[in-house]
Order: structure tokens, then C-alpha cells, then sequence
């Protein structure tokens, strides 16, 4: 045993701003996706035949004349499907390949497997040849479907006080109508899946670009009729996911495995983008109609809010994410008397998803419409409205009946306001306003208050799974997974702090359903919290056998024995954590274990609407500046302020990274990502990044500022630290504001310019010839 030796200044792993895991990996294309695993001797490739139309009856399929294409060595439909046709994630609405029906123009009709993916897909292609239907009359839109009263759920109700009778006592009141564009997930990595028949065909090996191992492998397992301890799913890393493969993963999974199992061959299928565009679904676009009643400084009062979703041909998630838009109807503030109506419209397309914020944004951004069209009314700042509404000591319980116990917004909001100069440049942009008959100048600011934790109680959980080898050196397994967000980075800064070991020490390797078993999906931000929280408790469990054994040697109490720097020490004495762990392999004491963590407190009643599904919230705060050109439409977002809590933050250079890249993306869907359907087909149009305009490093702000807030987490998380992956998508609704605060500069004084999301040139141009009358 060495003497104790002043210890060189610890730099702690925790907190700092330290690269991501993969990060050198990612900048030199040698991080391998799914697509870059070796191919087994013998692999064939699938692709997909699509249906050409919205809706009809499916009367037959051509499929002969498939398999007589080169290369084709087997083509699948429906009757193929060993067991259960679905891939749906909680009701059983999902076929994996079309029977009987054709729900939307691209749904999966049939499988060709062939001997490379080229093939394949030229055999595929044949599709509109080889499916004969009766078409039927398809509903395209969520308002058409709403008249018809067509719903994949039942509508969702969530009232507080007596909203009628305070709309018709208040002194001003005000309604509205707004439409509100969906948004195309966009991970750079398109769905893929590669199955692998074990065993002589007794089991199934997927690996599989999902964010839901464990309900993949779920669900090829209810494909298949086996049971779940065959199928195991992996995944490395994904190319993003953004929610789209949350669930949506599971269709390309089930078809690999079936056509895998049914040849006893590998079988990969990775669509193209135009067919990832054309089969998976993407967030919701809303349509709504308020009425709001509110006082002389634009306090409301009152308000009755239509929330109607457009949610595709099935249910998919849309249940949880309309749950998520009305609990976040209310954003930052105190809604009295509030009365809120959900409903999930069933159309002839894709089957909308999870994409980052999961509803939430498109609950919260209606209440910022209505107080701009307030504060409008009024000839107030909206600034200045929004602060009077915000939640407060005694005006703390928000309509589902959580109280909000950090009341961050109005230090936030001041913080910010002062940073951003907003008042100062509020009087600059007026005066240029003045002097400038084209180009015009808008700004605007918008909170955020999102809740953290599933809002499906039972899914906050986590386990993890933490090896020490005999060098001293850690592999960390967890149930979360990697997609481009940093989580294994966070997970091992965690497992490193704990043991005191430097990063280098500790490795995460792959998601592994086999690893990990009955895993949520990596979603709703909970990442770093479920799964650092499982893993803590996995180190600790080693750390405490170690300690005793330290303790032992030292001959002092465990508790004194301390983990730092990569020794170990107690008692006035020091060894290295590998000589410690060394010495423990030899006195047989177990070096690794699993570890678990359960979110404490949530309870929810989802019939009525009421409870605490969140542990707690994040806050955030965006000022922005628009520029726009009101003679073509053009804008851009010349500076954008970002004030956002992290809590204390596990690794502000990952967390500075997802405030930004959040920002940009809700930027992006509010103000450029345009979906268009033929009213006629109802094919999508826009299905490709030719047509389908995502932000890109020019649409950045010039001037881009982001800053953490700074404060603890008031509630016991992981370090304190808080969620980050979805909130700060929410500060984008700056970006919306900031171009309509530029249009209503076209209009006479007091002006709400009519201004849709996306804005678009053409939207930007409707809405500024809607206010010049
Ligand atoms: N960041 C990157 N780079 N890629 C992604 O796909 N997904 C977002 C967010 N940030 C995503 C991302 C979404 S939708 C969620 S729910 C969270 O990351 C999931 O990871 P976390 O819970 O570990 O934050
Ligand atoms: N709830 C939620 C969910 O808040 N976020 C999610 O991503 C989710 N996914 C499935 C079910 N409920
Ligand atoms: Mo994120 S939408 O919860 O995958």
C-alpha cells in the first residue's frame, strides 16, 4: 500500500464541458451507423412496394410478376406475415403490410427481397403495375375530418373552473383561427434494419437504428409468434432520430425479420429517403379555434381552445402526444378558467409520431398566438402581457392540477429581456421601421415551461448494467440510446464521477435488449436522467463492495473511504483503484452489477386529465429579430438571444449544443419545413430535400447567442442537472413571432397580421397583403 500523496487538483467529470464520446468519430465519417456493419456472407436487401393511392379497397396484387424480376428472390405481402400483422405501438391499428385496406398513398403493400438493394428497388417500383384497388373517397385534411367527426382516439377533454360563464363576464374578448404545419423528422440516417437468423432460425438478431429496443424487439416477436426471448435488438448509435424512430422503427424491423426467418438469410432493409418520406409519419400539424376572454392589461381571464390534430391512418403515439399538447396549452402561465378540447383526426396519410417535444410545442405555441393577438388588440408589448400572465406564487396550479414548484419565469424573463437589450432595440427597430418601405424589422419573446417525464407514469423507469474488468477500466451498458444527443457521454461522465475514475476509464457499448431487459424508449428527455440515475446506482452498488474492502485494508470505516482520481483512499492511506479492484477479483467480490431508478411521485389519471405526470420543469426564454422583405416574402432571423435551464448541467458543452440545435430545428418548422399533399391523390409532394426545406448552417442567426440559466434542480435528479433534449425546440417560436412583428410593421397601428406556420415566402406575402388591406 502506498503513502497517501497530495492528489493533483481533480478536475470533476461531472460538469465540465467535455467532448462527445464519439465526437472525433463523427467529424471523420468513421463512426459506424447500422448500415456500415460488415454484411454477413449471403445477405439479401428489401425494399418496399407502396400503395399508389390514399385510400381503397386492396383487390389484388400482381405478386408473380414481382418475383420474376432480376434478382428478386422473394416477395412478401400480407398473408406472408407468420403472426401478427402490426407494428403498432399501443393499439393494434398498425398493419405492417397493407390487407384488405390501402389507408394512405405509401403504405407498405409488399416486400421484395432481392440480391442487392438496386434490385430490389426497381422491382418495387413496379407497385403502381402490379396493385389493383377500388379506390375509395379519401379524407386528407384534419378539419375535413374533424366535420365528418373521424377520429382515431376518443376526443380528449381537460377543463378547469367555469370558462363559459368568465368568457361572457370579461371585458374584452377575442377569437381566432390558426393552422399549423406538421414537421418531417429529418434524421440525417434514414430507417434501417438488419435482421440476422440465429440458431438455425430459432432466433433472431436485429440490429436496428431505433430509439425503443425493447419494443422492437416486442414487436417482431409478435410478428413472428415467438416468444421475446429470441428476438434480442441492438443499436449502437443512430443518425438521429428526433422521435421518428420511436415507434416508427418497428415496421422496417418486423419486415427484415419476417423476410429473414421465411429464406434463413440476413436480410437488411434501408429505405431511401423519398420512401422514408412517402411510409413513416412525422409531427402533428394542428389546426385551432380560441376564444379568450381577458382584462385592460391583457390578463386572461378565460379561454376554450379546439386543439385538432391531424394523426394520420392510425393511432400510433397520438394519444400521449395530444395528452402532452394539453398540458402544455398553458406554457408559462396562469389560465383561471380554461376549458381545452383534443381531438386526433383520422386521415388518408402517413401516421403522425413523436418528433421532439411530442405535442408540447404545438399545445404551447396556441397560447402564444392568442396573447400576441391580445397584446395586439390591446397596443401592448406582448412582452409585457406575457410576463403579467405568468404563473406565480398562489397562481401556481396549472389546469391538470401539478403545481408548479419552480417559478423560474419571471428571473429568467428579466435576465433575458436585459441581456437581449430587448426594450432598447424595440425603440431602434421602430425607428427603422419608420424609414424603411420595404424591409422591415420585427422582434419578439417567448418562454418555455415543459414538463419532464413521461407523461405514461409506468414508463419512467430505467436500468442499467456496469462491468469493472480486472485492469480497472468500466463498460457501462444502459437501457438508453445514443443519437447524436450525448447521452452516453453524460451516462459515463456519471459512472466516471462516481468510481473517480477519469472518462477515459469508462466505456458505453451498444444498447442491447439482451443487456438491458423491458427498456422505455429513449424519449420525452428522459434520457440522462432515467438511465444516469440507473447507472449511478449500478456504480454505487460496486463502489460500496469496494469501500469494504478498502476499509478492511485501511482499517477504518467505509464510509470515509473516498474514490477520487482514480485512487482510493481512507484511514491516512491511498492505493489505485486498479490495484484495489486487483486485489478484490482475487478475494472473489463480485465487480459488477446491475442497477436500477424509478421517477418518484408521478401519479396520472388519464381519463380525467389530473395529477403530476412531470418530476419537474425546464425552463427557457428566446428573444429574436427578424428581417423581411415584404415585396418577396424572403425573411431571416438576424439575431437570436437564448437563455435556457439546464439545472446544474451534467456537460454544458453537449447541453449548450442540444439549446441550439433545439432552437434551429423549431425555427426550422415554424418558419421553412413545408409539407404539401396533393388535395387530389393526396400523394406528399414534398419528399425530398429537394422539395422539403430544412434549416441549414446559412439560416442561422447572425448574431446567436445561447446562455444557461445556471440554477440547481430543485428536485433530486441526476447531479441536479435537468432534461435538455426537447425543451429548447420551443424556443423557435421567437423565430414565428419575430416575422409576424415584422408584418403587422406593413399594417396600420394595432394590425394582427394573419401569418400561418410555416412562414413561408408565400405565408409571410399573404399576411403582409392581409394587413395592407
Ligand atoms: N439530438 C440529436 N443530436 N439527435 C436526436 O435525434 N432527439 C431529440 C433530443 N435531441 C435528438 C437530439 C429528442 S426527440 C429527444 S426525446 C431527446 O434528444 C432524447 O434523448 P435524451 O432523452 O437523452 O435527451
Ligand atoms: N409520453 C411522453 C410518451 O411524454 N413522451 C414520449 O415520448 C412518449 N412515448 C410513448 C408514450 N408516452
Ligand atoms: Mo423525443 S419526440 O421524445 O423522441
Amino acid at each position: 500500500m502506498n503513502k497517501p500523496e497530495a492528489l493533483p487538483l481533480l478536475q470533476p467529470v461531472v460538469g465540465r464541458p467535455l467532448p462527445h464520446e464519439s465526437a472525433h468519430l463523427h467529424v471523420s465519417g468513421a463512426a459506424p451507423y447500422t448500415d456500415d456493419l460488415p454484411e454477413p456472407a449471403g445477405t439479401l436487401h428489401a425494399a418496399l412496394g407502396l400503395s399508389p393511392i390514399a385510400h381503397g379497397r386492396l383487390v389484388a396484387v400482381d405478386l408473380e410478376r414481382i418475383r420474376r424480376q432480376p434478382g428478386v428472390v422473394a416477395v412478401l405481402g400480407a398473408a406472408d406475415i407468420p403472426a401478427e400483422n402490426n407494428c403498432g405501438p399501443l393499439l393494434h391499428d398498425d398493419p405492417i403490410l397493407a390487407a384488405g385496406e390501402l389507408r394512405y398513398a405509401g403504405q407498405p403493400v409488399f416486400a421484395v427481397i432481392a440480391t442487392d438493394r438496386e434490385l430490389a428497388r426497381r422491382a418495387a417500383a413496379l407497385a403502381r403495375q402490379v396493385i389493383q384497388a377500388e379506390p375509395l373517397p379519401a379524407v386528407l385534411t384534419a378539419l375535413e375530418a374533424h366535420a365528418a367527426g373521424q377520429y382515431v382516439l376518443p376526443p380528449m377533454h381537460l377543463t378547469r373552473g367555469e370558462p363559459a360563464a368568465q368568457l361572457a363576464a370579461a371585458p374584452h374578448r377575442l377569437q381566432g383561427r390558426w393552422s399549423l404545419g406538421g414537421q418531417e423528422q429529418f434524421y440525417l440516417e434514414g430507417q434501417i434494419s438488419l435482421a440476422l437468423p440465429q440458431e438455425g432460425g430459432e432466433g433472431m438478431l436485429l440490429h436496428c437504428s431505433t430509439q425503443h429496443p425493447s419494443e422492437m424487439q416486442q414487436l417482431v416477436a409478435h410478428a413472428l409468434g415467438w416468444q421475446a426471448h429470441r428476438v434480442a435488438v441492438q443499436c449502437r448509435r443512430m443518425g438521429g432520430g428526433f422521435g421518428g424512430k420511436e415507434s416508427q422503427s418497428a415496421l422496417f424491423a418486423c419486415v427484415a425479420a419476417i423476410a429473414a426467418l421465411k429464406l434463413n438469410r440476413p436480410v437488411k432493409l434501408r429505405v431511401d429517403r423519398d420512401d422514408d418520406f412517402l411510409i413513416t409519419g412525422r409531427r402533428h400539424g394542428f389546426d385551432y379555434r380560441w376564444d379568450v376572454g381577458f382584462d385592460a392589461d391583457g390578463r386572461i381571464l378565460a379561454v376554450d381552445v379546439d386543439l385538432i390534430a391531424n394523426a394520420g391512418h392510425s393511432a400510433d403515439l397520438s394519444a400521449p402526444v395530444m395528452a402532452r399538447a394539453l398540458c402544455h396549452f398553458d406554457n408559462a402561465y396562469w389560465l383561471p378558467h380554461v376549458a381545452m378540447h383534443g381531438y386526433c383526426a383520422r386521415t388518408n396519410t402517413q401516421s403522425n409520431t413523436a418528433f421532439r417535444g411530442f405535442g408540447g410545442p404545438q399545445g404551447a405555441i396556441a397560447i402564444e398566438m392568442i396573447l400576441d393577438g391580445v397584446a395586439r388588440r390591446l397596443g401592448l408589448d406582448p412582452a409585457d402581457v406575457r410576463q403579467r400572465n405568468f404563473y406565480a406564487a398562489g397562481q401556481d396550479v396549472t389546469p391538470y392540477g401539478q403545481q408548479v414548484e419552480e417559478l423560474h419565469a419571471q428571473a429568467l424573463t428579466a435576465q433575458l429581456l436585459a441581456s437581449s437589450r430587448y426594450a432598447e432595440r424595440r425603440s431602434e427597430i421602430a425607428a427603422f421601421n419608420a424609414a424603411s418601405a420595404v424591409l422591415k424589422k420585427g422582434l419578439a419573446f417567448t418562454p418555455v415551461k415543459f414538463g419532464i417525464s413521461f407523461n405514461v407514469v409506468h414508463l419512467n423507469q430505467a436500468g442499467a448494467l456496469v462491468h469493472v474488468y480486472t485492469d480497472g477500466s468500466v463498460l457501462v451498458n444502459h437501457g438508453g440510446t445514443e443519437m447524436g444527443q450525448g447521452l452516453n457521454t453524460k451516462v459515463a461522465q456519471v459512472v466516471a464521477h462516481e468510481l473517480g475514475l477519469p472518462l477515459s476509464s469508462v466505456r458505453c457499448s451498444a444498447t442491447d435488449t439482451s443487456k438491458v431487459a423491458n427498456t422505455s424508449a429513449t424519449a420525452a428527455s428522459t434520457g440522462s436522467d432515467l438511465n444516469g440515475k440507473a447507472a449511478q446506482d449500478a456504480a454505487r452498488r460496486i463502489k460500496a463492495r469496494l469501500a469494504a474492502l478498502a476499509a478492511e485494508r485501511f482499517g477504518c470505516a467505509a464510509e470515509l473511504v473516498a474514490f477520487e482520481g482514480g485512487r482510493v483512499s481512507g484511514g491516512g492511506q491511498s492505493l489505485s483503484f486498479e490495484d484495489l479492484v486487483a486485489a478484490a477479483y482475487l478475494k472473489r467480490i463480485q465487480l459488477w452489477s446491475d442497477g436500477f431508478y424509478a421517477t418518484p411521485g408521478l401519479h396520472w389519471d388519464k381519463t380525467r386529465l389530473q395529477g403530476r405526470p412531470f418530476y419537474y420543469y425546464a425552463w427557457g426564454g428566446a428573444v429574436c429579430e427578424a428581417l423581411v422583405d415584404t415585396l418577396t416574402g424572403e425573411n431571416r432571423i438576424t439575431r437570436a438571444d437564448l437563455l435556457h435551464d439546464v439545472g446544474a448541467s451534467l456537460n454544458p458543452a453537449i447541453d449548450i449544443g442540444q439549446i441550439e440545435g433545439g432552437f434551429i430545428q423549431g425555427m426550422g418548422w415554424l418558419t421553412m419545413e413545408e409539407l404539401v399533399w396533393h388535395p387530389v391523390t393526396g400523394l406528399l409532394t414534398t419528399h425530398a430535400p429537394s422539395t422539403y426545406k430544412i434549416p441549414t448552417a446559412n439560416d442561422c442567426p447572425t448574431e446567436f447567442r445561447t446562455e444557461l440559466f445556471g440554477m440547481a434542480n430543485a428536485s433530486e435528479t441526476i447531479h441536479r442537472s435537468k432534461a435538455v433534449g426537447e425543451p429548447p425546440l420551443l424556443l423557435g417560436f421567437a423565430a414565428l413571432l419575430a416575422i409576424k412583428d415584422a408584418c403587422a410593421a406593413c399594417g396600420p397601428e394595432g394590425c394582427d397580421p394573419p401569418l400561418r406556420a410555416p412562414a413561408t415566402a408565400e405565408a409571410v406575402l399573404d399576411a403582409v397583403d392581409a394587413v395592407r388591406g
